[in-house]
């Protein structure tokens, strides 16, 4: 065969082109890809995974394992793979709407601040709560000790300790827990998660220099109103370590959990449920409360019970 016959060449060699990809970043510009060998490229999607609204919605989410087609040089997401879990929020809005934020996640670190914000129990304890709905575990990240007390952040590490979650003190600014953070994120995909302004993105800046990060997407007012962007970002570190970077929160609405399951996600108390006098005990006042005894003998943390108190009193006012 003479040179010339040879068949034009359409396609690059084949790692160019995949038929497989990881969801790095979903915008209104397409589906950003990372092919197995690293490399990013754009996608669209097929109006098949689009449903009705012909809005992605939870349809492609920043982790899932994606086949494709290629049309000329244009990607096409034909498929998405099953989801192994996926952490999930209420979508913010007057309607109950799940958000799907990530999917085939194998750690949540939920990041907060000692100051600037001020730590708040409330945002942290429902993340947890949402990790563990989905069968993810989570860890907490208690960022900016260098703005307060040693011993209060030592305090909250020890309620959440007390509570079998593991916390770490970390300062983004001097580089204090990042070693500790690295090896917990080391061969695992990471979803940080946490208010605005917690130090998330310098964190990962920490654990991915050099790599580009979420820049001042949050809460921008469009003239249609205020417009949250909701996309995550995907950062692959190599030798499996992946870290996805999402935009702060200002409220976290839990999803798929209610006001009667909500104790089952309390680690602390498991081992207790079950064990009450009445088998349909709240942990009000009820005699014989078994959650009551172990609060009375410090087994419990009271700011842990008296946040569930408060979430279930919430979840079942959503439903009236
Ligand atoms: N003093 C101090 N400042 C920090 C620390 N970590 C982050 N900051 C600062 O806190 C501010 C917010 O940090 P970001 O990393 O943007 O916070 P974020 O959680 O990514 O915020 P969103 O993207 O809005 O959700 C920045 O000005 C950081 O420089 C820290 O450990 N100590
Ligand atoms: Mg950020
Ligand atoms: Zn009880």
């Amino acid at each position: 065969m003479e040179l010339n016959d040879a068949p034009e060449q359409t396609r690059a060699p084949e790692q160019t082109w995949p038929l497989q990809a990881v969801v790095r970043r979903v915008d209104f510009g397409g589906i950003a890809l990372l092919g197995e060998d690293g490399h990013e490229f754009i996608a669209i999607a097929r109006g098949k995974l689009m449903g009705k609204k012909k809005s992605l919605g939870n349809a492609v989410v920043v982790g899932d394992r994606v086949t494709l087609a290629w049309e000329g040089e244009r990607a096409m997401v034909e498929a998405v793979a099953p989801r192994r879990c996926a952490f999930s929020r209420r979508a913010s809005g007057e309607r109950p709407l799940e958000q799907v934020v990530a999917a085939d996640v194998d750690q949540v670190v939920v990041v907060a601040s000692l100051r600037r914000p001020d730590f708040k129990p409330g945002l942290v304890d429902r993340v947890f709560v949402q990790a563990a709905y989905a069968g993810i575990p989570a860890v907490l990240a208690l960022n900016k000790t260098d703005l307060g007390e040693e011993a209060e952040a030592s305090e909250i590490l020890a309620d959440y300790a007390a509570a079998g979650i593991t916390g770490h003190a970390m300062c983004a600014a001097t580089g204090r827990g990042v070693d500790v953070l690295e090896a917990t994120t080391r061969g695992k995909r990471s979803l940080f998660v946490g208010h605005s302004g917690v130090g998330k993105s310098t964190l990962l800046a920490r654990l991915a220099p050099g790599h580009e990060l979420l820049q001042g997407e949050v809460n921008e007012t469009t003239g249609k109103g205020r417009h949250t962007t909701t996309a995550a970002l995907l950062l692959r570190l190599g030798q499996g370590t992946e870290l996805i970077d999402t935009p702060g929160v200002r409220a976290f609405g839990l999803w798929g959990v209610d006001g009667s399951t909500l104790e089952e996600y309390y680690p602390e108390w498991q081992h207790l449920l079950g064990q009450c006098r009445f088998g349909d005990c709240r942990h009000d006042r009820e005699p014989g409360c078994a959650l009551h005894g172990a609060l009375e003998r410090g087994e419990i943390h009271k700011r842990r019970f008296a946040s569930f108190q408060k979430l279930r009193a919430e979840l079942e006012g959503e439903r009236t």
